[in-house]
């Protein structure tokens, strides 16, 4: 009888976990190596989660040589005594039953006490073995499954004097086809996270067999463990290690009866805000009603502490949210017992009622921090203010430019060399540094879609220490009008008439500074054109290389060596010229055995035919997409050459309203 009932809810659960093996994307997102990862993420979850309910403080992770991933946590062991209803253990429930989710649910957010299995089922399903190892009660209990289903029933196998839980699961081939190796990596950057956000927990990793991301065999074996004391405080800590900090890294723990918060945070002399938010330890990359009671809570107490403490005078007005975010490092992690996420990637926290909730725990603990540390509380409102008038700054410069008329009535400048096609998917503006390099481009390109702007690199170098004067510069005003789309206030990027902008500057120390220049000029003032990848880099050869009729151009020194040994210069003869080549004076082309090298120093050494053949020639060119993480590097460049202690009035900040980003590590 109760052999039959057995049966009976076995091929209940088969038909629940065959929906998983049949749709593996909806449980786990996808089959590739993220999908193999939500595996591993599922198992550990669970262990963090006894950790958070107090009572695991080791996880240990392995790689094992055997293509088995094994994870064990010093908990109390998942139950294994036989439900008198189900006539299955607990164990056997959460290894074959599907759960609905919600692992935190069941009366407050307190994670203790739930039976928090949720996500081993799926892993079962997925995976073409699972052994699962449970210490309890003095007593070792084993049971093994397959693709969802039992293989047998649970045993004793042995006496023990721990508890804990260990899984040792093999991701079947069937379903992930493209492989079934996780990366290293990978795994570390997320038990790194896992770790800061878990106080007091431990976890190691050991990869038994490690290869190199390309399947290069290393020595193995190699192991990590993570262990961070100070919890979110050790995590801002590490976020910015690089940056001079302003203030202490401030740590503030709350309990509401909505949610637990932990909110770690450091001001640095940088100008991005980098915030990380988690609700139940999961990454939202998005933010959510957290981050907006947090952000809510910061402006209101920074500003009330000014004001009260009058390091804000009457007459000034208040800090910004811009303000108040500028250089601001912080980790925000709730704990919420019902969290419901939204936006495209579920990154985004949506439960209304953790707004008012951050908001006014977040605003109380803060405050009392500035009051008992005056010292911090001076220097982060120094760097808000600092901020404030940075961006004053910056508007009043714009509004300048803009005042004097510079850019209304759109006349295109003199020295642009226009297309003819107003199509924005074709079109293309090519910013050249130099008139004679300009003028190769203007007869070398194709007129059709090709529109060239010279750039006098000597001018723009020379103000290089002041963005807001170069708005007043006529070469970025020409560039400005060149672009259609107008800046700040009235920027529209519907008005943009390219849909290429490219940097052509020469492959030399003044190119490289114009090149930042105008990366930043474009990282803070079309911020939008950056994201959307409009703007290109072109790369010029370095080296022409000639043999008879035969030509060759070289991008790299490695193509320059192909290209040689292509044409048949060995390798002693090479090096013979190669310590000519950086002797002599005049730089004409050194012939070796025949060959001919010439190397470009500068644009304007091409002539056009040569310019469009290698660098604006669709079909042949190499272009580079500027990310907005290169363009920050040359934002954050050209900061480090205007120095820190420049006067804040000449300061200069561009203000990007919509463009909240967390920085993705
Ligand atoms: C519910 C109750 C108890 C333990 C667990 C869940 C548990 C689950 C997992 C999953 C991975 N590791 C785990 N460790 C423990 C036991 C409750 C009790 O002993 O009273």
């Amino acid at each position: 009888m109760a052999q039959q009932e057995y049966s009976a809810d076995s091929i209940q659960v088969l038909e629940g976990l065959e929906a998983v093996r049949k749709r593996p994307g909806m449980y786990i997102g996808s089959t590739d190596v993220r999908g193999l990862h939500h595996l591993l993420w599922e198992i550990v979850d669970n262990a963090i989660d006894e950790s958070m309910a107090g009572y695991c403080t080791e996880i240990d992770i392995t790689l094992q040589e055997d293509g088995g991933i094994r994870v064990f946590d010093n908990g109390r062991g998942i139950p294994v005594d036989t439900h008198v209803k189900t006539g299955k253990s607990a164990l056997e429930t959460v290894m074959t039953i599907l759960h609905a989710g919600g692992k935190f649910g069941g009366g407050g957010y307190k994670v203790s006490g739930g039976l928090h299995g949720v996500g081993a089922s799926v892993v079962n399903a997925l995976s073409s073995k699972v052994i699962a190892v449970v210490h309890r009660d003095g007593k070792i209990h084993k049971q093994e499954y397959s693709k969802g289903a039992v293989l047998g029933k649970l045993e004793v196998i042995g006496k023990t004097d721990i508890t804990g839980t260990e899984f040792t699961f093999y991701p079947d081939p069937d379903i992930f086809k493209e492989t079934q190796k996780m990366e290293w990596e990978a795994i570390l950057t997320r038990m790194r996270q896992q770790a800061y956000l878990t106080k007091g927990v431990k976890i190691s990793i050991t990869d038994e067999k490690p290869e190199t991301p390309e399947g290069v065999a290393l020595e193995g074996p190699r192991k990590y463990r993570f262990y961070f004391e100070g919890g979110v405080g050790s995590y801002v800590q590490h976020l910015s290690e690089n940056k001079p900090a302003i203030s202490e890294v401030i740590s503030v723990e709350r309990e509401t009866d909505v949610c637990q918060l932990e909110v770690a945070m450091r001001y640095t002399d940088a100008y991005s805000e980098n915030i990380w938010c988690f609700t139940n330890h999961i990454h939202n990359p998005e933010g959510g009603t957290h981050l907006t009671g947090f952000r809510t809570a910061l402006t209101r107490t920074i500003n009330a502490y000014a004001r009260d403490k009058q390091l804000l005078k009457e007459k000034d007005d208040n800090l910004t949210a811009e303000d108040v975010r500028e250089g601001l490092t912080a980790v925000i992690s709730v704990k919420v017992s019902e969290p419901q996420f939204e936006g495209q990637t579920k990154g985004k926290l949506g439960n209304s009622e953790v707004r008012p909730a951050v908001e006014a725990a977040f605003a109380e603990a803060f405050n009392e921090y500035l009051g008992e540390n005056p010292n911090n509380a001076k220097a982060i409102i120094g760097k808000c203010s600092l901020a404030a008038r940075a961006r004053k700054a910056a508007r009043a410069a714009r509004d300048t430019v803009i005042r004097k008329g510079a850019l209304e009535g759109m006349t295109l400048p003199g020295k642009l060399a226009d297309c003819s096609s107003k199509d924005t998917q074709k079109t293309e503006l090519y910013i050249v540094e130099g008139d004679s390099a300009g003028g190769s481009a203007k007869q070398g390109r194709n007129r059709d879609f090709q529109a060239i702007l010279p750039l006098r690199g000597k001018i723009l170098n020379v103000e290089q220490a002041r963005l807001d004067r170069m708005l007043n510069n006529n070469e970025v005003k020409a560039l400005i009008v060149a672009l259609g789309t107008g800046i700040g206030e009235i920027f529209d990027v519907e008005k943009l008439r390219y849909g290429r902008i490219v940097i052509m500057t020469d492959a030399d120390v003044d190119g490289a500074h114009i090149r930042t220049l105008l990366l930043t000029l474009f990282y803070r003032y079309f911020h939008e054109l950056v994201e959307n990848g409009n703007l290109y880099i072109a790369c010029p050869p370095l080296y022409k290389i000639t043999k008879g009729k035969k030509v060759e151009y070289a991008y790299t020194e490695a193509e320059k060596a192909d290209a040689l040994k292509k044409f048949g210069v060995d390798i002693e003869v090479l090096e013979g010229a190669e310590e000519k080549e950086n002797t002599e004076e005049d730089g004409g082309p050194k012939k070796v055995s025949g060959v001919s090298i010439q190397r470009y120093k500068g644009l304007g050494e091409m002539n056009p035919e040569q310019l469009w053949e290698t660098t604006m020639d669709p079909d042949h060119r190499i272009m580079m997409k500027v990310t907005i993480s290169d363009a920050e590097k040359a934002d954050m460049i050209f900061s480090t050459l205007m120095g820190s202690d420049v006067p804040p009035r000449k300061k200069f900040i561009q203000t990007r309203a919509k463009s909240v980003k967390n920085l993705d590590v």
